[in-house]
């Protein structure tokens, strides 16, 4: 199976670098943000939860994150592999993944990580907050906070990976078919 982490901080181009990737390897797409929005709109317990975490630029909590991530990956019967989108974003989300797909027979490929400087991330962030609705889009301050926990919070997942000789980094500056050519050229060559 191939099994790839697609990471990067807000706005890095991962929901849109994602649907790129799964319709040339046939990966099904795991995005943990798309399943806290798809709750809150169907007013769900765990959507009012997450609700309350993501308008302020918070994590939704590992224990909430960790189990609603591995039901939907046993949802799928013999998939070729999946994109992880937005997860794991703390080390101990890294650590829960890596045990269930074991306990599956399968282990993450590679993390591509896509890097991109903090004020194109809030321009890009203010730019889809025109179109999307998303509170943690509109305000400046929540993007600060969520780019502020990235930092803290996120960004130490890569040397977990790191150390597995997983890590990859991507330049995620440039248009996005660039991107995805600097994404395909990476996964060809695993
Ligand atoms: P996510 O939904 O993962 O949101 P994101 O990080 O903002 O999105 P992404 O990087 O995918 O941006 P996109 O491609 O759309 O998370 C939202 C919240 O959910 C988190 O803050 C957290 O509260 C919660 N959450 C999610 N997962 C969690 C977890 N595992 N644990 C705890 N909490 C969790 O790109 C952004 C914009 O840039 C788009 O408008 C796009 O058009 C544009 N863009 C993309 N590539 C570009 C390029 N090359 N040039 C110019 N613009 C580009």
């Amino acid at each position: 199976m191939l099994n790839i982490v697609l990471f990067g901080p807000p706005g890095a181009g991962k929901g849109t670098q994602s649907e790129r990737l799964i319709e040339k390897y046939g990966l099904v797409h795991l995005s943990t943000g798309d399943i806290f929005r798809a709750n809150i709109k169907g007013e769900t317990e765990l959507g009012t939860l997450a609700k309350s975490y993501m308008d302020q630029g918070q994590l939704v909590p590992d224990s909430v994150t960790i189990d609603m991530l591995r039901s939907e990956v046993v949802k799928h019967e013999s998939p070729r592999g999946f994109i992880f989108d937005g997860f794991p974003r703390t080390n101990a989300q890294a650590e829960a993944l890596d045990v269930f797909l074991n306990e599956l027979g399968t282990g993450i490929s590679v993390m591509l990580a896509l890097e991109v400087e903090e004020n194109e991330l809030k321009t890009r962030l203010l730019k889809r907050a025109e179109v999307s609705g998303r509170a943690d889009d509109a305000n400046p301050e929540v993007i600060e906070k969520r780019i502020h926990v990235y930092n803290q919070e996120t960004a130490p997942v890569k040397s977990f990976y790191h150390a597995q000789n997983k890590f990859i980094s991507i330049n995620g500056i440039g248009s996005i078919d660039e991107i995805t050519n600097r994404l395909f050229q990476e996964i060809d060559s695993i």
